[in-house]
């Protein structure tokens, strides 16, 4: 099929449907106000919307809580809305990729329900997993593990057994040594396929094959977090075994099954030469790379994260995938308006205060970190509003946040509310034209219209436009996925790259102007001096 690579060098704009656009003001997001911006992202010029959870939810991990895969949320629409949304994205030559959360249903999930009132050990019990506790009277759990939220992985049942819960207590973990969970997510892939969907995003696809032998191994303290320390053989309990790889090799079985054969993206939060096998072409095609999001802001870091990035991708023969915001982390704006090294959580606990972010500069990064992210071989994925450039709303009321991670560690760590407030899409108005409702989902900053898709769209040298013009030469330029590094031996503070199409990318990452590259200029992300490149900017030229 000629499109059976469309995804190789897409770019994937990410939708959080309960606060991108509000069709029926009632204050949340839902799949009309999706189908009612199409236009903004066929303008943009994005090969693919993908859409987090929009399933039956209680919402108490945004929808990563999901209780029936098969269907809508009705506060978000119906199955009609859905196949309308694909039928107008497909007018408009978006491909529509879904969430598939597969390590866990919510508790409210039929299989949940059907298990709480079923006998220990009893068939219903054994598609999740429930084990008798320790110490006099099982009142201690299973095993030390942690849920990733805070507190212990496990949550006690009235009839004494614990069942595991690696996010909070109502996202039960499925067991997927279980024939019916696997068949029925086979189920769930046909499904959505059917629809028209596609492609597919897989929630924390690391953590689904588990050594569940009895008894179950105590991880000694060793924190599920420090993913980057994790054994790399395969030998962690939960994370990344050798098995996983067989639950993919079943999935990319059925999504051949389809013309053109539909595309998937692993989240998996391990390390490049790890997460490049979810991304193999006998399984899931892509994984995240999330090594941009990490790697703070300089030239030696970025070019070590893509060397890296793209030979672990070369050696597993998969594509490269590039990302630096998404709704789990700090959007790149407010990252590199802060010092080196700052702490982002510290960060957000004291309203985005202290330290004092330089805005200014933060976008002025972002801009360049953008446009080097686009001059690179493989797929981007944009997280809705980093087009507007958009910061972090750091200054969140207690009140008002509904990251369980908020409340789960006790206020420790505030969540990552900030990068999911509603879209402004008018400079005034309800809600800045996210909808009809004054009281959004999420309170809106006063300053959010300055930066609204109205404010910015025809301005020359706004965010959107820089967005809409890199977008628009990118699918002129790109080559094949090779790149060639133009400067010699270590870079300090400049990366010069040519892409096979004679397409070049010079970025900036110093204070400091340094003399422009000869070339005919393509795109700035700032303004440039005469004959320099002024710091911390990016420049595309071609010979
Ligand atoms: O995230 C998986 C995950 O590991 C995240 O917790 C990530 O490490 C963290 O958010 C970084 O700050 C996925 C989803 O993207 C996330 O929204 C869900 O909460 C989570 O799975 C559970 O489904």
């Amino acid at each position: 099929h000629p499109d059976a690579d469309w995804w190789r060098q897409a770019v994937v704009y990410q939708v959080y449907p309960r606060t991108f656009a509000d069709a029926d003001g009632d204050g949340l997001g839902d799949i009309k106000g999706v189908t009612s911006r199409l236009d903004h992202l066929q303008g943009l010029g994005v090969d693919a919307v993908w859409l987090s959870p929009f399933y039956p939810s209680a919402l108490a991990d945004g929808g990563y809580d999901v209780d029936d895969y098969r269907d809508v949320d009705p506060r978000l629409g119906t199955l009609a809305d859905v196949d309308e949304m694909i039928h107008e994205a497909h007018q408009r030559d978006i491909r529509v990729i879904v969430d598939i959360v597969p390590n866990h249903s919510s508790d409210r999930h039929a299989w949940f329900v059907e298990a709480l009132a079923a006998e220990p050990g009893s068939p219903a019990r054994e598609r999740y997993v429930f084990r008798d506790g320790t110490g006099p009277d099982g009142a201690e759990p299973p095993t030390d593990w942690m849920s990733h939220f805070g507190g212990p992985a496990w949550t006690r049942v009235p009839d004494g057994q614990w069942y595991l819960h690696l996010f909070t207590r109502e996202q039960p973990d499925f067991n997927w040594d279980n024939r019916e969970v696997r068949d029925d997510f086979l189920r769930t892939l046909r499904f959505w396929s059917d629809r028209g969907v596609d492609g597919f995003r897989v929630d924390v696809a690391h953590a689904l094959a588990k050594d569940l032998s009895d008894p179950l191994r105590n991880l000694g303290g060793r924190h599920p977090d420090a993913l980057t320390e994790l054994p790399m053989d395969g030998s962690h309990p939960y994370f990344d075994r050798e098995e996983v790889h067989e639950i993919f090799r079943e999935w990319r079985e059925v999504l051949d099954e389809y013309d053109p054969p539909r595309s998937a993206v692993a989240e998996a939060w391990v390390a490049n030469s790890r997460r490049v096998l979810y991304a193999r072409p006998d399984e899931l095609g892509q994984a995240f790379n999330f090594e941009l999001v990490r790697a703070g802001w300089g030239a030696p870091q970025w070019h070590v994260v893509v060397d890296e990035s793209l030979s672990a991708a070369q050696v597993a023969g998969a594509s490269a995938t590039w990302v630096l915001s998404n709704h789990d982390v700090v959007r790149h704006v407010s990252r590199y308006a802060l010092p080196a090294g700052a702490d982002l959580n510290a960060w957000l606990l004291s309203g985005g205060t202290d330290p004092e972010p330089d805005l200014e500069r933060g976008l002025r990064r972002a801009r360049a970190a953008t446009a080097f992210m686009l001059a690179l071989p493989g797929s981007a994925y944009l997280f809705q509003g980093e087009e507007l450039g958009l910061p972090e709303v750091a200054d969140l009321a207690p009140e008002d946040l509904q990251d369980p991670i908020w409340e789960r560690t006790e206020h420790q760590e505030k969540g990552r509310d900030g990068c999911r407030v509603p879209i402004p899409w008018e400079k005034d108005g309800p809600s800045f034209g996210f909808g009809a409702s004054d009281r959004p989902t999420l309170p809106q900053p006063a300053w959010f219209g300055d930066l609204s898709v109205q404010a910015q769209d025809g301005v020359e040298g706004s965010t959107l436009e820089l967005y809409r013009e890199a977008l628009r030469l990118r699918r002129e330029l790109r080559g094949d996925e090779s790149l060639e590094w133009l400067h010699d031996g270590e870079p300090t503070t400049t990366l010069h790259l040519r892409r096979s199409s004679g397409w070049e990318c010079v970025t900036n990452f110093s204070d400091a102007p340094v003399p422009l590259p000869a070339g005919e200029v393509l795109l700035a992300s700032g303004p440039l001096g005469d004959g320099e490149l002024p710091g911390e900017t990016t420049v595309w030229l071609r010979r």
